[in-house]
């Protein structure tokens, strides 16, 4: 292959802003000597993510996993609550350490998306939310959740991990549910370096996220509950303001990669791969494709080593399913034949290459990488 022996090109690569801004932002970060606890940065940065995402009320936390923790504990959710199990592990590990009981419910094959249909029949008097993911950044079916959830008088957390940007015919996908959560790890649409947010409806219910964000303080001697350390600090908010004015121009490209792997693998029997969803702004978050092996000509595992042989590296998201972990493998939910969508989605996904930083020929290098397989 005319690739071969070429530099590695990765699942994902940071969003880095210029470093010279940086700089200067860290300049005045050492001027002013404040380096957290909702500083300048901080503030503006919060102001600054609510107009681009078009929502109200949002906190920044230190990573993505501490929002869904602390939405938990913000709607003060007990029992049992219903999710997806095709997810990275961070999502049903907030539900474990809150102590809450997963219960795991089969995914549409189409988005990856928990599967409206299913959850009625998982529900018992111990449900007291619902916990999906938008996963890849496709939005779940929020209205079938939402009459589902008023019809029993359940919570909505949505895991928003990698729906940052995403509208729906125009609205924030983050408006939905009662509350919802971002992750701006370095891998995600946008970053800064570890950080996240959690996206409110009301002033009471973020006040009460500020409180638990900061170990419950609501002043210097009073401490309303069991809050924990949640806060993000000034550089990486500084870091993350910078990040917001090319985060367009960043999607912009992972739209244009997406374009070129749909068209050359179209015609490829035994790779299927996702479609955008009517009126729905996509942010192109990963480009995952599930391998037929009889159509394709080698398995999922042989093709995802195969590739790395030309130094492409994609990632299985989401293998192995989080049902199938220790902490959770004894649930009856986490039965495989409760999960046979996420089973086999799970079975034959490969997450391929995709952020901004891709190239038209390192996405054809990804390309010729799969097609050296194909029918071997
Ligand atoms: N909910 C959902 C649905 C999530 O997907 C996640 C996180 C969370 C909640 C929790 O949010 P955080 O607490 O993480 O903010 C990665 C990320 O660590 C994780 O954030 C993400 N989901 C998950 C899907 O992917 P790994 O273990 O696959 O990451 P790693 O280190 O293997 O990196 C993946 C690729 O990215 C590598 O090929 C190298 C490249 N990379 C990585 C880093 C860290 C870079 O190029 N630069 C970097 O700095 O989990």
């Amino acid at each position: 292959m005319k690739n071969l022996n070429k530099s590695k090109i990765l699942v994902a690569s940071p969003l880095l802003p210029d470093l010279k801004l940086f700089e200067q932002s860290l300049k005045k970060i050492w001027e002013s000597k404040w380096l957290t606890n909702n500083g300048e940065f901080h503030k503006k940065f919060e102001v600054e993510l609510c107009k681009y995402l078009g929502v109200k009320y949002l906190s920044i936390y230190t990573n993505g996993t501490l929002p869904i923790l602390a939405a938990l504990q913000t709607l003060k959710i007990t029992g049992e609550v219903i999710t997806t199990p095709y997810s990275f592990v961070a999502t049903t590990h907030a539900l474990w350490w809150n102590g809450i009981k997963p219960v795991f419910v089969d995914i549409d094959p189409v988005t990856g998306n928990l599967d409206p249909n299913k959850i009625e029949s998982a529900i018992t008097p111990k449900t007291t939310a619902i916990l999906p993911v938008h996963v890849y950044g496709n939005p779940c079916d929020t209205k079938k959740i939402k009459a589902i959830a008023d019809k029993y008088g359940l919570k909505v957390i949505y895991d928003a991990a990698h729906a940052f940007g995403v509208k729906v015919n125009g609205k924030s996908i983050l408006k939905e549910g009662d509350l919802s959560t971002l992750s701006f790890h370095a891998t995600k649409v946008f970053s800064t370096f570890e950080g996240g947010a959690l996206i409110a409806h009301n002033q009471e219910i973020k006040q009460r996220i500020e409180f638990l964000k900061n170990f419950g303080f609501a002043d210097e001697v009073t401490v309303v509950g069991p809050g924990i350390n949640g806060k993000m600090d000034e550089a990486r908010a500084a870091y993350g303001l910078l990040n917001l004015k090319q985060v367009d121009a960043a999607i912009d490209r992972r739209k244009k990669v997406a374009k070129i792997y749909r068209d050359e693998l179209k015609n490829i029997h035994g790779i299927r791969y996702m479609y955008d969803m009517k009126g729905v702004r996509h942010n192109y978050a990963y480009f995952p494709i599930f391998v037929d092996e009889k159509e394709f000509g080698v398995s999922r595992d042989a093709l995802y080593e195969g590739m790395k042989v030309y130094n492409v590296f994609g990632r299985r998201y989401f293998y192995p399913l989080i049902s199938t972990f220790s902490t959770y493998r004894g649930l009856s939910s986490a039965l495989p034949s409760n999960l046979p969508v996420a089973t086999k989605l799970a079975d034959t996904v490969i997450c391929l290459p995709m952020h901004h930083d891709l190239s038209d020929s390192d996405v054809e290098r990804v390309i010729d990488s799969i097609k050296k397989y194909y029918k071997k």
